[in-house]
This record gives C-alpha cells, structure tokens and sequence, in this order.
C-alpha cells in the first residue's frame, strides 16, 4: 500500500519539490490549489496526471487555507498518513500591505489543519508538519539561532507565523499528535518566486546581460539571509515526519551573506564584476569588468559587444519602495540538531545554488526576449 500525503501550497515553490520528492518515493500525493483566473500549476505541470488516468499518483482539489469546511473534507476524504502545510501569504514585505489576510490564512490556517485532523480522529494515523520560519526570531535575540533561541517577530507574517508555530507545539502538547514545525531558513530556487530577492536578482542580471533592462533597482542591501537550495530543504521536511517522535528542527545552512554580495556573486557567475559606491538610497553598482570568456560561455557572443558598451554605467540602483517599516537584519542558523538527530545535510552551497538559477534564467529569459520578437513580427504580419 502507498503512503498517502497532503500538500497545501503544491503550486508553490516547495509544494512542488516536495510532490516530486514524494511521487519518487511511491506516495500518492494530493494537493490543495487555490482557485485561481488561470492554470498556476506551472510548477507541477510535469507531474500532473489527466483525472481520467488510473491509479493516479498526483491528485488535486481546490481549496484554501481560510475555509475550515473545505480544509476539514479534504482531510476527511483523503485520510493522509502525512500533512505538510505550506500554504501561506509568503511574502513578507506584502504581510504590512495585507495583514489581517496573512493572520487568516497564516495563523489561523494551521489551527484548522490540526483541529480538522483532531475532530476526523485522524491523530493515531496522520503525521503533520508546519512550514515555520527563520522570520520568527526577527530582531535576532542570539547570533547563530537555533532551536532554543527565543522569538522575536518583526512582520505580520513572522506574527502570523509565530501563532502557526505554537500551536502546532500545542496541539502536540494537549492531544499528543505527531506534529513538528521546520523552522526553515531561506530557500532558493530556479523555482523561487520572481518577487523575492535571490530571483529578483537572477532574472534582472540575466536580463541585464541580454539587454533587456538596462538597471535592477533595490532594498535594503546590507540585511544578512543563509540561504539554501529548496530540494535540500523539501528533504528535510520529509526526514522530520519519518521520526518516532514529533519535534522542531531548525534547517539552515550556517552560513550569511548580505544582499550585497548576493548581487556581486550572481554578475560573477557570468564574468561581469560589479563595484559598489555611494551610501543609502544614493548607492549604486558600476558595471566595472567582464571576463569575455566566461561571459560567452554563460551567456553567448551575440551579446557581447552591446554588453561591453555599458562598461562604467549603473547596473544597480536602491529604490526606498522595497525598504520594509521594520527589517529581519542578520539570519544565520545552527542545524546542529537536524544534522544530528535527522542526518540532513545540504548538498548546495551558495555558489551552486545561484549557478542553477542562474542558467535556470538566462534560458527562460532568451526564450521570452525570442517569444517577444516573434511577437512583434506577427504584429506587424496582421498590420
Ligand atoms: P510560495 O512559493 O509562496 O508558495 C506558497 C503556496 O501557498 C502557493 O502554492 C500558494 O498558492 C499557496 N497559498 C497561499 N495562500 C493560500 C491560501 N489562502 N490557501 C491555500 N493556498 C494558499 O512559498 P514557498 O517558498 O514554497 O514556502 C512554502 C512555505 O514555507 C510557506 O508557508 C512559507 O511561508 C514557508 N517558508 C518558506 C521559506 C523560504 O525561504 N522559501 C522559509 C521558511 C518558511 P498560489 O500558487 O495560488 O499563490
Ligand atoms: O527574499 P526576501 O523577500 O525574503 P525574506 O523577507 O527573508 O522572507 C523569505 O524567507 C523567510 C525565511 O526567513 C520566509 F519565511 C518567507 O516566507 C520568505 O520566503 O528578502 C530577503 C532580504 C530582506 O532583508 C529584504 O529587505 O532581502 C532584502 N531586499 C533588498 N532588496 C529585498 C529587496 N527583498 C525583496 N523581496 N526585494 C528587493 O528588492
């Protein structure tokens, strides 16, 4: 018999390594998607399987974190061996413009999951993991953060996410469930949303190369992320529910960087360097030096000669509209704990998880400038 997992959140970045991950282990896997104007399963586009497939691995239902009756049938209905939950409003600058939403959804999204599974008497069968985050120890009380490392949110989605948290930690508590929070670091991907720093920047550099854009504007450059790569992470997940015993794991990779140095390693990987000056809103990046080589061999010829013209211009400029009212400044996390209770280790490191963006974006970012001009030639066609 297969294992059954639910997955709220499949349309997104993790939900769709972690579907992949577990179809690959034999599990049928059943999603909640939202109802949304258009398909949204590119993510997942590879695993869907057409409803009138037999025996079917991948099986999705429409649904929402803020709707209890739909959360508690699908539940009922699916009778999962295991539960990930990660729904949410993720974005954390948006949590300020959208604060009630995130609670709903985030907060109190968790507490319908563990209270349907509570009245289903599913608690002897179903195990459940809650996608809490590094944004909980926010203005950080203890340089690295681990498990024990209190809280200290500093957004509507850390707030959120702090209730999403404890009363997972409850509910384990009070009606002995197999419930465990990940508090994850940040994880990245060719997959990661495009509003996100590390894909902000992937997509700009690989525009700016093609010349597509001319300049990339941002935030707060000096606040500190450990990044890791999403495919690492979804394994924990799934390593933290095959444990006897439920319990919270900090998953990171124990090393920071600044967004900074983020932009600088991402001109790297296609030979450009870049030069920081100025202060605050007035800094900015130069376009410094490029190694022709490299740059062919990622990028290609055809682009370089336009791309050498812009020696000396302004690649990166700050724009205050990014800045948040209060910011996460360092996040740097101890997974001594998954290291040694889970045996999770990350195979990325920062070099090679902005390679695969990287080329994860300068393809798709060709295939659109291609996809523009056919565009406009058909214009013209019809003209
Ligand atoms: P993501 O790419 O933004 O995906 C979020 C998913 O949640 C999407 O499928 C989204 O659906 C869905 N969703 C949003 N609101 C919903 C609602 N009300 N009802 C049902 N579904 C809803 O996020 P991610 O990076 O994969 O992160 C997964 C989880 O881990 C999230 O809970 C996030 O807060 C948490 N987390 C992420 C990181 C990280 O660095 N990535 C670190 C720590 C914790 P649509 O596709 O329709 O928008
Ligand atoms: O990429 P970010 O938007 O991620 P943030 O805020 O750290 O949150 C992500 O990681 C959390 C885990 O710690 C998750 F829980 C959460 O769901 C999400 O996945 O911003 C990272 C940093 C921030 O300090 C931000 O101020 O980058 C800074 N930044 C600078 N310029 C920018 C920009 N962030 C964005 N999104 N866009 C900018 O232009």
């Amino acid at each position: 018999m297969s294992k059954v997992a639910l997955i709220t959140g499949i349309t997104g970045q993790d939900g769709a390594y972690l579907a992949e991950y577990l179809i690959k282990k034999g599990y049928i896997v059943h999603g909640i998607k939202r109802r949304s104007s258009m398909f949204n399963t590119d993510r997942i586009d590879h695993l869907y399987q057409d409803p009138h497939v037999e025996n079917r691995n991948l099986i999705l239902h429409y649904g929402d974190l803020t709707d209890s009756l739909n959360l508690t049938r699908i539940i009922g209905e699916t009778q999962p061996d295991e539960i990930y939950n990660l729904a949410a409003m993720s974005h954390v600058k948006v949590s300020f413009d959208t604060p009630e939403y995130t609670a709903n959804a985030d907060g109190l999204g968790v507490l319908r999951i563990l209270e349907a599974v509570r009245l289903l008497n599913l608690i002897p069968k179903t195990r459940i993991y809650q996608a809490s985050t590094s944004e909980l120890y926010g203005l950080v009380q203890e340089v690295p953060q681990k498990e024990t490392t209190p809280f200290y949110p500093r957004s509507p989605y850390a707030v959120a996410k702090l209730y999403g948290y404890w009363i997972t930690v409850n509910y384990r508590e009070a009606y002995k469930m197999h419930a465990s929070n990940g508090i994850l670091f940040n994880h990245e991907s060719p997959l990661r949303g495009e509003t996100f720093v590390t894909r902000k920047v992937t997509r700009a550099v690989s525009r700016i190369a093609l010349g597509m854009q001319e300049k990339v504007y941002m935030g707060n450059l000096s606040s500190k992320r450990d990044w890791g790569h999403a495919k690492d992470y979804v394994r924990a997940m799934y390593a933290i529910l095959q444990q006897d015993e439920p319990s919270d794991y900090v998953i990171a990779t124990g090393i920071t960087t600044t967004i900074r140095d983020f932009l600088k390693m991402a001109f790297a990987e296609i030979g450009v360097e870049i030069v920081f000056k100025g202060e605050s809103v007035k800094e900015v990046a130069i376009l410094n030096y490029i190694d022709e080589n490299v740059f062919i061999k990622r990028v290609g010829e055809a682009y370089l000669d336009a791309f050498r013209k812009r020696i000396g211009e302004e690649v990166v400029g700050v724009d205050p509209q990014y800045f948040r009212p209060t910011e996460v400044d360092l996040l740097i996390g101890d997974a001594t704990k998954a290291r040694t209770r889970l045996g999770w280790e990350p195979k990325y490191d920062l070099n090679a998880l902005i390679e695969d963006m990287m080329l994860n974006d300068i393809k798709l970012m060709k295939k659109e400038s291609y996809l523009r001009k056919g565009g406009y030639e058909i214009l013209n066609y019809f003209e």
